[in-house]
């Protein structure tokens, strides 16, 4: 552990132990990597004898965390959450509002939050952006740090504490999503942090229940994948058919095309709604993609990344996208 991780662990342990009220909140449309790092969180900032508030709207939970906090209720494990609508009776001088996995006000999910609360700290791994939250007690944005869980697992195994095998069973999912099973951004801290979560009890069976997806949108996805092709020598391209898909759809094709041969960086390109065409674009770590999508007017990390184009047809944007390619060379 080197001395400057220590003393982020410091700041943050003072924070908590300094304030009451403490609120914390992750993305909108959680996933696991915000969701487990809040809920770990949240089992230490307990075993400080404080309470603390994660910030959620129920409706956007996809269905693996719907029923992760089905598991949580069935369980009678400890787990406090606040509603848009009673999150103000919460905030005065002495609230600590603890922002995961994104440093971007917009993202948040009750961005009101932050003009409200006066003590902020902010854990993340994205690259970081222009508009990042500038006024906080502390901030650690790391973009070579694989994930947030990866950082609170750390966090927990330096403190020395416990968390119940199911809350360990999530963070788990989270930092295998987020490295796409070891393969992104893994380092000696990253198998540190699962090997840790593995000690606590994290049930490799639930994992995989949590990870698992319908037979259906499986071979759904296969066969947009056989559709994909090498552009150059080291990236693929899978351009899907005119329906409106999902950003996560993009994302998870573009993620499975990293697994071929000879691939180093994959793009996708979709429809996202009506107007808009999306491209996704995932990389092994060789190439940044952030760049090309920036390029794009888009934005993301090294390794993922995306960009939404309004009123370009499909191969417009894949004549965009090829241009932009080259021009990088
Ligand atoms: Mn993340």
């Amino acid at each position: 552990m080197g001395d400057f991780m220590e003393q982020i662990f410091n700041s943050l342990t003072q924070l908590i132990k300094e304030h009451n009220n403490i609120l914390i909140m992750t993305h909108k449309n959680p996933d696991f990597d915000g969701m487990g790092s809040a809920l770990g969180l949240q089992q230490i900032i307990y075993s400080f004898k404080k309470e603390s508030y994660i910030c959620m709207n129920n409706s956007e939970l996809n269905n693996s965390l719907k029923k992760s906090y089905n598991l949580i209720k069935e369980n009678n494990l400890y787990f406090n959450v606040v509603k848009k609508s009673n999150v103000d009776k919460l905030i005065d001088d002495n609230t600590l509002l603890i922002i995961l996995d994104t440093h971007k006000k917009e993202m948040t999910e009750m961005p009101e939050l932050i003009d409200k609360v006066n003590n902020i700290v902010v854990i993340d791994h994205h690259i970081k952006n222009k508009d990042y939250i500038k006024d906080y007690k502390l901030s650690y944005i790391n973009e070579s740090l694989s994930s947030t869980v990866e950082f609170m697992a750390n966090y927990i195994k330096y403190l020395n504490k416990k968390i119940d095998s199911l809350f360990a069973t999530f963070m788990l999912v989270g930092l295998e999503i987020d490295t796409n099973n070891f393969r992104l951004k893994t380092t000696d801290k990253t198998y540190e942090a699962a090997a840790y979560l593995i000690q606590l009890g994290a049930d490799n069976i639930l994992k995989q229940e949590l990870l698992q997806e319908n037979k259906d949108s499986y071979v759904k996805r296969q066969k947009l994948i056989e559709k994909s092709f090498m552009i150059n020598k080291n990236m693929t391209l899978c351009i899907l058919d005119n329906k409106i898909y999902e950003n996560k759809d993009l994302a998870s094709i573009a993620e499975e095309l990293l697994q071929f041969e000879k691939v180093e960086a994959s793009f996708v390109i979709g429809r996202i709604a009506k107007d808009i065409i999306g491209i996704s674009a995932r990389s092994i770590g060789k190439i940044n993609v952030e760049e090309i999508m920036a390029k794009l007017g888009g934005g993301g990390h090294y390794t993922e990344a995306a960009t939404q184009i309004k009123e370009k047809t499909i191969i417009e944007v894949e004549r965009l996208l090829i241009d932009t390619i080259k021009e990088e060379k």
